[in-house]
């Protein structure tokens, strides 16, 4: 896409779906990286001439130009390693992201990376008044751009903007601490529409706005002094379904999940759990139940063994680094005292593996254990109810989790409760066919019905239908 074509559609978000590699030779490349969201979005953005908006990934890099690849229009936001670490690591990582997690670990609080976000949001939003066509849709994406609705709209009042939040929204008690709470509650309400994972964090941010900001609110609705309605409501995330589905159903797939479950020395039961490697997730209060689980006799490492794959992420901020090597020297633990020869109690992997890899793990694992102190929705828990086509394995899924919602016939829950957690485990391990089965058929059904494409469809329609109050008498030309 050239500086000067316009989009009727963009997406703004922290990262681009492609990832910056240079070459030897000094030449760039552009490597996909595919995700729920992309490909929800992409068929959107290719029938209305869309363009994303994102960060590509490494840092102090000269400004790039908008670029196509595959077909989409991408358009590249830099910055600097400084604001990498104070935007990005810092206020969205460091403060943000505990703050929003029920505090599961202590926010940080600094001024120079509040300045940071302010700055990099500034950023986002000029890019997208640049590239948007007159009257277009922009949707704003998640916890790390909440300044940019408002910041766009001062700029463009034309445009119709909607903004979707991935992580929880916490209560007010929680949200209360945060010394920029009110300049991040009017970032929101440049928003049109404005959509959380579920119906208690829409509720959430409704009552801050009417009691922080004291706008009048009805329901969802959220009324502005000049009259513009902004709507609050949930739209749980999903994921590609069919296409989960259709790779696990292929024979590679099947190949290697027989491969997985023969290297692993075809015990009866695995367990799994599948992670970014993140304090919000329960790994070490999971796997702590099941070496309790071996350890009181319960379990029998002949019969049972977890594989836990723990991805590698924001391996820069100090909470991510302590938390991996809890995690790596309760392992050690549990196989040191009871693992044998050829037979760990825990497989455990940091790292990331390709789609089909995880698919195959998905379909050679009878217990999927998904237990996060709090987490906005969890795609894993519904990826893996995809991938049981056979209508097998058993889901154990925290109540904490926004899936918990929908998933109703997993084993719930309590993470904080170890006790309850090994109950639970023990009763998913020991379930019959006919148990799982019956639990299994009823959240394929619900993961069937409710895919990602449905998402962005709910939403957009939904952004398409607020009316339509904006006062194009003041529209000025976009910046730049
Ligand atoms: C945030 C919210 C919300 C993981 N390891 C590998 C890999 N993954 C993929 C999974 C899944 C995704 O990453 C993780 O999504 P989650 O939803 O489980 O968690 P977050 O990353 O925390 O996502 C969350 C989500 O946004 C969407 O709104 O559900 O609540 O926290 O798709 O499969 N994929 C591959 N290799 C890996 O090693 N290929």
């Amino acid at each position: 896409m050239s500086r000067t074509s316009k989009a009727d559609l963009v997406i703004v978000a922290n990262r681009l779906p492609v990832d910056r590699v240079s070459q030897p030779d000094g030449s760039v490349t552009w490597r996909p990286s595919p995700g729920g969201l992309v490909t929800a979005l992409e068929p959107v953005l290719r029938a209305n001439d869309g363009a994303w908006i994102g960060w590509p990934g490494s840092a102090d890099e000269d400004e790039i130009e908008p670029f196509v690849e595959n077909g989409l229009s991408l358009v590249p936001v830099s910055m600097s390693s400084q604001e990498v670490e104070e935007f990005y690591e810092g206020f969205s990582n460091g403060t943000l992201w505990p703050l929003y997690h029920d505090v599961v670990a202590k926010p940080e609080f600094h001024r120079e990376w509040w300045e940071s976000y302010v700055a990099v949001n500034r950023r986002f939003a000029d890019r997208a008044a640049e590239v948007a066509a007159d009257g277009a849709t922009v949707w704003v994406q998640d916890y790390q751009l909440q300044l940019v609705p408002q910041m766009l709209r001062e700029q463009r009042p034309d445009l119709r903007i909607g903004f979707y939040l991935h992580i929880p929204f916490p209560p007010a008690e929680l949200f209360s601490q945060l010394p920029w709470r009110r300049q991040i509650l009017e970032g929101l309400l440049g928003a049109d529409l404005i959509g959380f994972q579920l119906p208690g964090a829409a509720a959430n941010f409704v009552r801050l706005v009417r009691s922080r900001v004291g706008h009048k609110t009805h329901r969802d609705t959220i009324y502005l002094p000049d009259g513009r309605p902004v709507k609050a409501t949930a739209f749980p995330i999903s994921i590609d379904t069919a296409g989960f589905e259709e790779l696990a159903r292929s024979s590679g797939v099947d190949e290697r999940a027989a491969e997985i479950r023969e290297a692993l020395g075809n015990p009866r039961k695995i367990f799994l759990g599948v992670d970014r490697l993140d304090y919000t997730k329960g790994i070490y209060s999971r796997l702590r139940a099941f070496g309790e689980l071996v350890r009181d006799g319960h379990l029998d490492v002949e019969d049972a063994v977890f594989v836990q794959v723990a991805t590698p992420s924001r391996e820069r901020v100090e909470q991510y680094r302590i938390l991996r090597d809890d995690i790596e020297r309760l392992v050690g633990r549990i196989n040191g005292d009871h693992g044998r020869i050829g037979r760990p109690a825990i497989s455990y992997m940091h790292v990331s593996y390709p789609r089909d890899e995880m698919t195959a793990l998905y379909r050679a694992a009878d217990i999927m254990v998904v237990t996060p102190f709090r987490d906005g929705m969890n795609l894993v828990a519904k990826e893996y109810v995809a991938c049981r086509f056979d209508n097998k394995g058993a889901l154990v899924l925290s109540e904490f989790a926004g899936a918990a919602q929908e998933l109703r016939q997993a084993w719930l829950v309590n993470p904080y409760d170890i006790d309850g957690m090994k109950a639970s485990l023990l009763e998913a391990y020991a379930a019959d066919d006919k148990e799982t089965g019956r639990r299994m058929r009823a959240m394929r059904k619900t993961v069937v019905a409710n895919d990602v494409s449905k998402w962005a469809r709910d939403f957009l329609d939904e952004l398409a239908a607020v009316p339509d109050h904006h006062d194009k008498t003041v529209r000025r030309t976009p910046a730049g």
